[in-house]
């Protein structure tokens, strides 16, 4: 349930346009049409759960003594309502708060209106989500589609400050009907000097083989401005991060400026054009990635093997969030 169901795998001199334009000794091409999400509409019931983790950090879950940071991916489709059954198992009030989505005031999650929640308490929040359309006076309402992001907004401080740096935040992805789906999904979080709450230098590191159709998610919390750069990769600065077609305007891009609080999100076909290989991926602000703001997004040959990379131990297959469940 949690991985996709197939990965597309590279068709050496497959029938389709497997024109790769490289130098590299494999050509990546994709068999099928890609998959599309539906439409939306259904109601979902969620469980969530906040609780401390065995190093100290704090971590949302699904299950009980299954906590990650980042939190698990919340996944949905445009039109969808989800009731999320929150528990709060930490010492202190906690609460749950999203960006993008539509929710009423006692959804906010803000000590400011008492939506948060007591040591052991419990609490619905319920997000909504709506299709683009006109509004009676004519303009356009934007639909709720995108990559957005949910987080503590209680614990530590007046505003969360404390919950979002020790790990009390994740993604969430509300997809368009006939939105391309991956293969994978990998949430990656600047936070602070940070990346996913990780000690520097030591990732996360993402596997794909070449080929699969990989998505990451990228937040950024904290006190810091950051850019995001991938390397060997490049998306459409849009909704979705893929062009919609030849005259699509969207810019191009393999660095983007990021800040507090912000999401975006792309899909790449894993090595394209450039083949395996271990792909750094980092902030662009020279001394942090001198810091430690680096992972790897670790693209193997269909034979399991990437091309002059060694594992240095640690780091690899360990980043949290990671999987498309379809909540
Ligand atoms: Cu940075």
């Amino acid at each position: 349930m949690d991985r996709r169901s197939f990965n597309r795998r590279v068709m050496l001199g497959g029938a389709v346009a497997a024109t790769s334009l490289s130098l590299s000794s494999e050509a990546v091409s994709v068999d099928g049409p890609a998959r599309a999400a539906p439409p939306g509409g259904q109601v979902r019931h969620l469980k969530l759960y906040a609780e401390k983790l065995p190093d100290g950090q704090l971590g949302y879950g699904f299950e009980k003594g299954k906590a990650s940071v980042p939190g698990p991916l919340i996944e949905i489709n445009e039109g969808d309502t989800v009731h999320i059954e929150f528990q709060n198992l930490l010492d202190v009030r906690a609460s749950l708060h999203v960006h993008g989505l539509d929710y009423e005031i006692s959804s906010d999650g803000t000590a400011l209106n008492h939506s948060d929640v007591e040591p052991g308490g419990t609490r619905v929040y319920t997000w909504r989500t709506h299709l683009p359309g006109r509004r009676a006076d004519g303009t356009w309402r934007a639909g709720s589609a995108g990559y957005w992001h949910y987080h503590d907004h209680v614990v530590g401080t007046e505003h969360g400050t404390g919950g979002i740096r020790k790990g009390l935040y994740g993604a969430v992805i509300v997809r368009r009907k006939g939105d391309v789906l991956p293969d994978a999904t990998h949430t990656i979080v600047f936070n602070d000097m940070s990346i996913n709450n990780r000690p520097a230098h030591t990732g996360p590191d993402f596997e794909a083989t070449v080929g699969d159709r990989v998505e990451f998610v990228m937040i950024t919390h904290g006190e810091y401005y950051h850019t995001f750069h991938m390397h060997g990769h490049r998306w459409a600065d849009n909704r979705t991060g893929m062009l919609t077609g030849p005259d699509d305007p969207s810019q191009v891009i393999d660095n983007k400026i990021v800040g507090p609080a912000d999401s975006f999100g792309f899909q790449v076909i894993a090595g394209e054009g450039v083949g395996a290989g271990a792909w750094m991926y980092h902030c662009h602000v020279q001394s942090h990635s001198d810091m430690g703001m680096v992972g790897l997004f670790l693209v193997k040959k269909t034979d399991g093997t990437i091309p002059g990379y060694e594992p240095h131990g640690g780091g690899s297959g360990s980043g949290g969030g990671e999987g498309g469940g379809h909540h």
